[in-house]
């Protein structure tokens, strides 16, 4: 196997550039075959860099057409292009001009990094370093320019030209049937930020006046015939914009606002200066083909890319080591957003299932690193979980710590500071220290340690002495590289609540008012006094810490949170710790019968549920799911036990409390007008939690109600739960019903994506076939990675039974499908393959088969960089 192939970057080694560019003037001819791009950089010695060095400028996979100084044509010996550098053997000692010709092919860019096109349009994508396809330049994110883009086009191919900025001309190129625009934006950014779109796209636009007074065009652009369904994300944009100056004080700062939609895309989407460009499945959004969880999604990305115009644009990052001081902190914003247009309780719950289904198992497996890495051989692959979920859980427990008025100042500091600039985390902690007066040196280790810890807690009441303590023990297991852990500065938000529910006075030697505790050393204790009753505690509020907590209560205490707690995340995680000692139990040892107290704890808490919020009682009604128990067995997992526990627990909870259920369904008919707001949203949610349940119970009545609601629904988010409720009932409704749906939806790709997804999805056997016909099926296409994740992807993160199957035959799809994409879209490729993550933990046969598939793919001829890197760690 190759080991020294890559070069790798690591964080110690970070030096100024030598040369600084001040402008950069860009000419584009955009053509399908052959694009014309014409660079004028303005160059300087950086007087914090190496004085007299060679400039050596990033390509990658460039056609080199010519090159001049100062105006004049460079003689041939001063300097050498390759695809991959432009280097200038001996430049000017001070600032000079350079003019660089290159030519690239967009219809050929199947890697969708750089200048492509997608469906026609014409689109960029240069974060982290994708420029350097377009065009020679110093590609790294702490050489700040200000850029102007003429973009010259075939009029009837791209009437829309959009680039970074504010619009500056536009015109006709005289006796030709090309137009141009140009484009000038005044904010020195980095070469990632950099964007431009050419294409016939139909456009949606309001105008935004800002806090100060200024009036900004904010405009959506999808393709013609869908603006209808940009209104939702135009929307969602004119609240986040206005939600940021409120919460964070951060006005917009250019005279237009551009969001595009394209259906080629790697990622979500793409914070360019002024002008984002978003995966469509973000931004296209309508009753009949969007569902609850797309609109919700939708406002979540929109409002992340907005909110990187201050966290990432303004302030940006010296190198991408600091990936998570701009992901972080604007996932953090985001979610902050959300909560607050939304159920601020379900809100977190959901953030925090997604962060242990995904991160929690990062961290667990062999692809784990710490927020900040120190070293990386692709830094597309740290796009990850821990940079920005936990980076984000790291930002709101600096909130927690400090409090939200010192907080906020910190905030504060940290733009007035660090605007313009590119920074560190350093410089990002440093404001919050100044500002509260505190050493953040320690809690500064969770950038820098990964893996999760694990938090012990035991308790002591003694009721003569009407004393308790909890006695707290913290631990990281070693993670690859990082054999030896140090303790972390933990929050812990607690209360303790009485055992018939109410309130506990009592008073502790070392908690805060509102009810913190920091554990900052491998083991602590918490001491209090007046206890006149045996507390139950109610530890990590809010989920105060992204930990594992490890507290043997009885499942009396937990359902005693379930019913009294204040704390509404513990009301829920509450049921969830009580559910998920059964699976594990059961899936242990499937010799046992689900005994009936937990469903009987449900249903009492369903017959309370008028008190509680839809979306709530929905959330306590969906199990861990199987990622969740897994993790909780933690090795030599038998994923098809593991279903067969959570299968079992399912059908007990929907047999015993089915007529509860169905008349909580009747409690919530369908609304006869579609509205994507949270309340309406939670009803769906619950209304649904219900049939699946049902259904589990008694599968007959629910293929039977499950089939009514396909056929009466009049909304994306029935008609599909519906399906998926059915796609888990073997028979000939079910497949009439996908056969159905897939020919309603035939035009309709991000709706088909749904559909490729819930088959790939379904736990039996047969669905590798499935799978495989489907990846057959006319709308499938390898070149498309919304279509590749819905199928392949879903296959792999969201069917563990069908993956991890014992006969390797899971293993091998993906990495047939990782190879497929190995040579066209590495990055698609290295991110399926991501899917392997957990391989350590399964079983021993399946471990067999995974590493088998594993090496497989690691003796593949010319393996990407980006499928190296992973395929290597995985196997490390
Ligand atoms: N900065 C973007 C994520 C992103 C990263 C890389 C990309 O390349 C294909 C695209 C997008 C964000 O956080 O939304
Ligand atoms: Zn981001």
């Amino acid at each position: 196997m190759r080991t020294d192939t890559q070069t790798i970057t690591r964080l110690e080694d970070y030096r100024p550039p030598d040369y600084l560019i001040d402008t950069v003037e860009l000419d584009i001819r955009l053509d399908p075959a052959a694009t014309r791009i014409r660079s004028v950089l303005k160059i300087r010695p950086n007087p914090a860099g190496r004085s007299g060095a060679p400039l050596v400028l990033d390509g990658d996979e460039l056609l080199f057409h010519g090159l001049a100084v100062d105006g004049e044509p460079a003689p041939p010996d001063s300097y050498e292009a390759t695809p991959e550098a432009l280097t200038l053997r001996e430049p000017p000692a001070g600032p000079f001009a350079l003019t660089v010709d290159t030519e690239v092919n967009p219809s050929a860019n199947t890697k969708l990094m750089g200048l492509y096109r997608s469906n026609g349009v014409y689109c960029t994508q240069c974060e982290a370093d994708g420029f350097r396809r377009i065009s020679y330049l110093l590609d790294r994110p702490d050489v700040l320019s200000v850029y102007t883009t003429r973009i010259e086009a075939e009029r009837e191919e791209a009437p829309v030209l959009l680039g970074n900025g504010n619009l500056r001309e536009t015109g006709e190129v005289e006796g030709t049937t090309r137009h141009f625009a140009v484009w000038h934006d005044p904010h020195p950014k980095p070469a990632y930020l950099f964007a431009v779109v050419g294409g016939d796209l139909a456009r949606t636009a309001k105008t935004f006046r800002t806090m100060s007074g200024r009036e900004v065009e904010i405009a959506v652009y999808v393709e013609p015939g869908k603006e209808d369904r940009s209104h939702y994300a135009l929307d969602a944009l004119e609240r986040s914009m206005r939600w940021d100056e409120r919460v964070f004080g951060r006005e917009y700062d250019l005279d237009v606002f551009n969001v595009v939609a394209v259906s080629d895309f790697n990622m979500g989407a793409m914070e360019n200066k002024g002008l984002n460009i978003f995966n469509d499945k973000y931004v296209l959004a309508s009753p009949d083909t969007a569902t609850d969880a797309d609109y919700a999604n939708i406002e979540a990305v929109i409002a992340h890319e907005y909110f990187h115009n201050w966290t990432g644009n303004r302030i940006t990052c010296r190198d991408w080591f600091q990936l998570c001081l701009k992901e972080g902190l604007t996932v953090f914003r985001d979610q902050e957003f959300s909560s607050d247009e939304r159920s601020r309780a379900v809100h977190r719950i959901a953030e925090v299932r997604t962060l242990r289904a995904r991160q929690f198992a990062e961290d667990a497996g062999p692809l784990a690193h710490p927020v900040r890495p120190t070293r990386y051989r692709e830094i597309n692959n740290f796009y990850t979980a821990t940079v920005y979920e936990k980076g984000a859980e790291i930002v709101r427990m600096l909130k927690t710590l400090l409090g939200d008025a010192t907080f906020a100042r910190g905030m504060e500091r940290y733009f007035e500071r660090c605007d313009g600039t590119a920074a560190t985390v350093e410089d990002f902690l440093d404001c919050f220290a100044e500002v509260s007066g505190r050493d953040l040196g320690h809690f500064k280790r969770w950038y820098e340690q990964a893996g999760t810890p694990t938090v012990t807690v035991g308790t002591a009441y003694d009721p003569q002495a009407g004393t308790y303590r909890l006695d707290f023990r913290q631990e990281t297991a070693p993670t690859p590289g990082q054999p030896d852990k140090a303790p972390l500065v933990i929050p812990v938000l607690l209360g303790l609540v009485a055992e018939d529910g109410g309130r506990l006075d009592c008073v502790s030697n070392n908690l805060r008012e509102d009810g913190l505790f920091v554990l900052e050393s491998a083991t602590d204790s918490l001491s209090f006094e007046g206890v006149r009753s045996r507390p139950v505690p109610s530890l990590f509020r809010g989920f105060s810490a992204p930990v594992r907590v490890e507290l043997d209560l009885p499942d009396s205490d937990l359902l005693t949170l379930l019913r009294h707690d204040t704390d509404p995340f513990n009301r829920w995680q509450s049921a969830q710790t009580v559910a998920l000692r059964l699976l594990t139990a059961l899936a242990r040892d499937p010799s046992q019968a689900p005994r009936d107290e937990f469903p009987d704890a449900i249903g009492a808490f369903l017959d309370r549920s008028g008190r509680h919020d839809p979306a709530f009682t929905a959330m306590v009604l969906a199990l861990p799911g199987e990622t969740e128990i897994a993790q909780e067995i933690g090795r030599d997992v038998d994923p098809d036990a593991v279903h067969a526990a959570r299968d079992r627990m399912k059908a007990a909870l929907g047999h015993r409390l089915g007529e509860r259920l169905r008349s909580l369904r009747d409690a919530f008919p369908p609304e006869d007008r579609y509205s994507p707001d949270a309340a309406s949203a939670g009803r769906r949610a619950l209304r649904n939690a219900a049939l699946d349940l049902i259904a589990a119970g008694d599968p007959a009545g629910g293929e039977r109600l499950a089939a009514e609601q396909f056929e009466r629904a009049t909304n994306m988010t029935d008609r599909l739960a519906a399906l998926v409720t059915l796609s888990l009932i073997p028979g000939e409704v079910r497949e009439t019903t996908l056969a159905r749906f897939g020919e309603l939806y035939a035009a309709e790709p991000l709706v088909l994506d749904k559909w490729f997804a819930l088959q790939a999805a379904i736990p039996e056997e047969g669905t590798l076939a499935r799978v495989r016909e489907l990846m057959n099926h006319p709308a499938f296409a390898f070149s498309n990675p919304n279509r590749v994740r819905s199928l392949i992807g879903s296959f792999a993160m969201a069917n563990p039974t069908q993956f991890h199957r014992e006969d390797g035959a899971g293993y091998a799809l993906l990495a047939e499908a990782v190879l497929a994409l190995n040579g066209t879209n590495p990055q698609i490729a290295a991110r399926l393959l991501t899917g392997f993550g957990t391989w350590r933990s399964m079983n021993a046969p399946r471990r067999a088969q995974a590493q088998a598939a594993l090496e497989r793919i690691a003796g593949a001829p010319n393996l990407s960089p980006d499928v190296l890197d992973i395929v290597q760690r995985s196997l490390a």
